[in-house]
């Protein structure tokens, strides 16, 4: 009799185990090993059976935002999280956002019954059109699946445990340095994740050759986890050329493209521009995986709305992607929320809602161009010294400013000025009333030799 259907040794609970223990036995961070490793104990009489818990730190990049509310400096500035403000410093809700919500909230036949586990599936036919091309041969031939996930690190999580559960090899490479989540998301999901070069900080740009050597020593199949555009936190992303290269190497060797598009419209002001490398990619008939999430292109953050987009050689296949898919999520959180995709997909549907869209989101990256061009023209005009013209170079949300751990901590301290540790600085978050001040904080960190 068949008693135990989780015990079998490959089981991917006992993989995700292994993974995260190999993960944490490599030393990569040794506040989440204690986290993990700090021995349960019975606690004594009366005394919690949680009292060996030790404090977890806050989140690298959310935690910065909690310091800053609890600072009370009226000068006080977050450029921490990657979330647009306008030049009043205020979050923005999207015009088309609104109109979207009120002819949600005006069609009283709306119901707020559970979601099939793939999500909206208008929402999610919209999504890949508007990620590979509304001409893509893979979405006319049927040959992609899309999951509505909760935005993009739910799609990134279920793709990566999509992966552990059913691709062959289990090694995903990110670049060095990502977004801090990456590694945790697919150690948890299941993945064993290896990092090949990307930034050099000598040039503080593409270290395009180490890159591709790292690539091109990966284990056949291996998997590759990309940023499609605005490479965050550096801000530098490979040229188009650039992009044809690592296409043909990847494909030489069976490496499995993971796009992580959390992006798309940001960097250029164009959503098709943005999304060209994906479609190259899909241009050449393989298979590939991307993660969509309308957190920043439609200032829908708290939604957590997004889309996973499994593109494969044939549409049987496809199918038989999306059936297993769902066994991925309904254990994980049964079917995604309905209120963020429905909004997508009035906006997505719509063609007059759609291009007020496209003009709002260009308007934001336009924004944030014209903070770099104020910025860098503030530190000229102070004579700071260095090179600052990546300020200008880099694109996306992000300048990578390569002011290192005690400066930023110095600005925090004398001018309250909340950043990640690493040096990346958010440019949505300023305006022109706010960057002679970080000139000013930058100025005087750069001349202080801290
Ligand atoms: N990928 C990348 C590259 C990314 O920068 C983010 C968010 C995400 C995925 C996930 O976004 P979601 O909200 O799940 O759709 N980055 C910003 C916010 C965060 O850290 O959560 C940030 O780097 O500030």
């Amino acid at each position: 009799m068949k008693t135990n259907d989780f015990s079998s040794s490959s089981s991917p609970s006992d993989r995700r185990i292994g993974a995260l223990l190999r993960h944490l036995t490599a030393g990569t961070d040794a506040d989440r090993v204690s986290s993990v490793f700090a021995s349960p104990t019975s606690g004594g009489a009366g005394g919690s059976v949680f009292a060996h818990l030790v404090q977890a730190p806050e989140d690298a990049i959310l935690g910065v935002t909690i310091a800053y509310n609890k600072d009370p400096s009226p000068i006080k500035l977050n450029l921490g999280v990657g979330a647009y403000r306008t030049e009043e410093g205020k979050p923005l809700v999207l015009n088309v956002v609104r109109k979207a919500e009120q002819q949600l909230i005006n069609d009283r036949s709306r119901i707020k019954e559970y979601l099939p586990i793939v999500g909206l599936v208008e929402f999610n036919k919209l999504s890949a059109k508007l990620i590979l091309g509304a001409d893509s041969p893979a979405i006319r031939e049927n040959r992609v699946t899309t999951v509505e996930c909760l935005s993009g690190t739910g799609s990134l999580r279920v793709g990566g445990e999509f992966l552990a559960r059913h691709y062959h090899q289990k090694t995903i490479y990110i670049p060095q340095p990502t977004w801090g989540n990456h590694p945790k998301i697919f150690t948890l999901a299941g993945l064993s994740v290896k990092t090949y070069r990307y930034y050099d900080p000598s040039t503080r740009g593409l270290n395009f050759q180490g890159l591709l050597e790292d690539l091109g020593a990966a284990p056949q199949g291996s998997i590759v986890l990309l940023h499609a555009c605005a490479h965050n936190p550096t801000g530098v992303d490979p040229t188009l050329e650039q992009w044809e290269q690592i296409r043909k190497l990847m494909r030489s060797k069976g490496l499995m493209p993971f796009f992580d598009s959390a992006y798309q419209g940001f960097a250029s002001g164009s959503l098709d521009t943005d999304a060209k490398p994906i479609r190259m990619f899909v241009a050449d008939g393989g298979e590939l995986l991307v993660a969509q999430s309308y957190a920043k292109n439609m200032g829908l953050y708290g939604e957590r709305v997004g889309a996973l987009s499994i593109v494969c050689k044939a549409a049987d296949v496809a199918g038989r992607v999306e059936s297993q898919l769902k066994l991925v999520i309904r254990p994980m959180y049964s079917n995604p929320p309905i209120h963020g995709a429905s909004i997508v997909a009035v906006i997505l549907r719509d063609r007059n809602l759609f291009n007020e869209w496209t003009l709002e989101l260009k308007a934001m990256a336009d924004r944030i161009i014209s903070m770099r061009k104020q910025l860098f023209e503030a530190l000229r005009a102070r004579g700071t010294p260095g090179d600052w013209t990546h300020i200008i170079k880099q694109i996306g949300m992000f300048t990578f400013t390569g002011l290192n751990p005690a400066q930023v901590s110095y600005m925090t301290k004398e001018y309250h000025i909340y950043m990640t540790s690493d040096g990346r600085i958010s440019m949505a978050g300023l305006s022109s009333k706010t960057v002679p001040h970080l000139a000013d904080a930058i100025h005087a960190v750069v001349t202080k030799a801290l």
